[in-house]
């Protein structure tokens, strides 16, 4: 088998999404995702202009060597526009070789290890009674995960606190908004919704929650501690991890779990991480970390120490990527949970797939590949729009942390 062609597509439907689509002269075509939010051009570019040249006449069974040809080949290795097109191509190649061998990816990697994949979905509120509300919808829908984020008092707007419920997006159209940020008000706040929130739901339901790098490394242990009562499933992102030493600080003082990795992008991003037992769960995901092919790899690297996957599955990652990724984790040994925030209706027209939501569990279906496809007439009726995460300032107006 031979790849004849390859072509990027980027369309919009609600946000943007960069997709990769690779042809073979046996008629059978894979897709890849290639979206990173707020810099999706620059990934469009990287495999338009530089990758895709390379990938014609090669052939999709040798996902390996492909992959080590684009990462060992480029000279200037890591980062994540690299990956994350390096990972747009690897998600296509296994899609084909499902296709070409009709059977889904979860068979290529090894078989299913469990029935479902049980998925955590965001309940958000302006403050703790909304938020209250919000978990319980989350749990009568049948989630047995869900991380609970609320407005804090004092501080005009939250970050992962959003209007629409159901379909919450962390990107806004137009140029960077910015916004205001108090880490004292912050630390006040957390462990009073916690405590409700157990009051309230009982010992069953697994709670967790994002901090999105905003804490030094003793403000983070300090989190950590006073969340103890409350028994999190995870801690998410304390601190940043550049610095991956600084998680041995919160580890000094805390046993809450700690979950990081939805901005890595390779194997070393997380490798003191891993070998010294810093963090509970990992979370990069398909996209981000250059594909299955090396995801695979930190999966296995991570389940030397007892780390298990809980794979980032925000809206901003396509539904390309979350069919991947639910084949991934079906077989992963060393499975925690896996982020599912719901795309919207619009998106998942434009992305017809196979995947379901079964009592707290996604199932990816049987369709041989990854099961997700593209209706290429529906997206070309969204054109790009430009949308960014915003930016973070404390009260002072200090640029801080993501
Ligand atoms: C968040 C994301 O889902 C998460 O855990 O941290 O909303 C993240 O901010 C975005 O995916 C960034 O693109
Ligand atoms: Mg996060």
């Amino acid at each position: 088998m031979k790849i004849t062609d390859a072509k990027v597509l980027i369309s919009s439907p609600g946000r943007n999404f960069v997709t990769l689509k690779v042809y073979t002269d046996q008629g059978i075509y894979g897709l890849g995702d290639a979206t990173l939010n707020g810099r999706e051009l620059a990934v469009a570019a990287y495999l338009s202009e530089h990758l895709i040249p390379c990938l014609i006449g090669r052939d999709p069974f040798q996902s390996e060597d492909i992959w080590q040809y684009f990462y060992r080949g480029a000279y200037w290795r890591r980062g994540p526009v690299t990956m994350a097109s390096i990972g747009a191509i690897d998600i296509a190649l296994w899609d084909i070789k499902g296709k070409a061998l009709n059977t889904p990816v979860y068979n290529l990697l090894g078989g299913k290890s469990r029935t479902g994949v049980m998925v955590y979905g965001h309940a958000n509120g302006r403050d703790i009674e909304e938020t209250m509300d919000e978990v319980g919808k989350y749990a009568a829908m049948g989630y047995r995960a869900i991380r609970a984020q609320s407005g804090i008092p004092g501080i005009l707007s939250t970050y992962g606190v959003a209007k629409d419920k159901l379909y919450y997006e962390p990107a806004e159209k137009g140029l960077p908004t910015e916004n205001l940020w108090s880490t004292e008000k912050y630390l006040l706040h957390v462990p009073k919704l916690f405590e409700a929130l157990r009051l309230k739901f009982g010992d069953d339901v697994h709670l967790l929650h994002d901090a999105h790098h905003r804490l030094t490394p003793i403000e983070a242990a300090r989190l950590g501690k006073s969340l103890e009562p409350y028994r999190l499933f995870w801690l998410e992102d304390p601190t940043p991890a550049e610095n991956q030493a600084s998680f041995r600080l919160i580890r000094q003082h805390t046993v809450t779990p700690l979950a990081v990795g939805e901005v890595f992008n390779t194997i070393w991003d997380c490798k003191d991480l891993v070998q010294e037992q810093l963090i509970d769960f990992l979370r990069t995901t398909v996209v981000h970390a250059g594909g299955i092919t090396h995801l695979r790899r930190c999966a296995d690297f991570a389940a030397l120490y007892q780390i298990r996957m809980g794979c980032h599955g925000a809206t901003d990652l396509s539904p390309v990527c979350m069919g991947a990724s639910l084949h991934f984790n079906l077989w992963v040994p060393n499975f925690g949970v896996q982020e599912y925030m719901r795309h919207t209706p619009e998106t998942d027209a434009v992305f017809p797939h196979g995947y379901s939501f079964e009592r707290g569990y996604l199932i990816p279906g049987d369709t041989p590949g990854h099961g997700v496809d593209i209706d290429e007439t529906l997206a070309a009726k969204y054109p790009y729009r430009p949308a960014y995460l915003p930016v973070n300032r404390l009260e002072d107006g200090t640029l801080w942390h993501w």
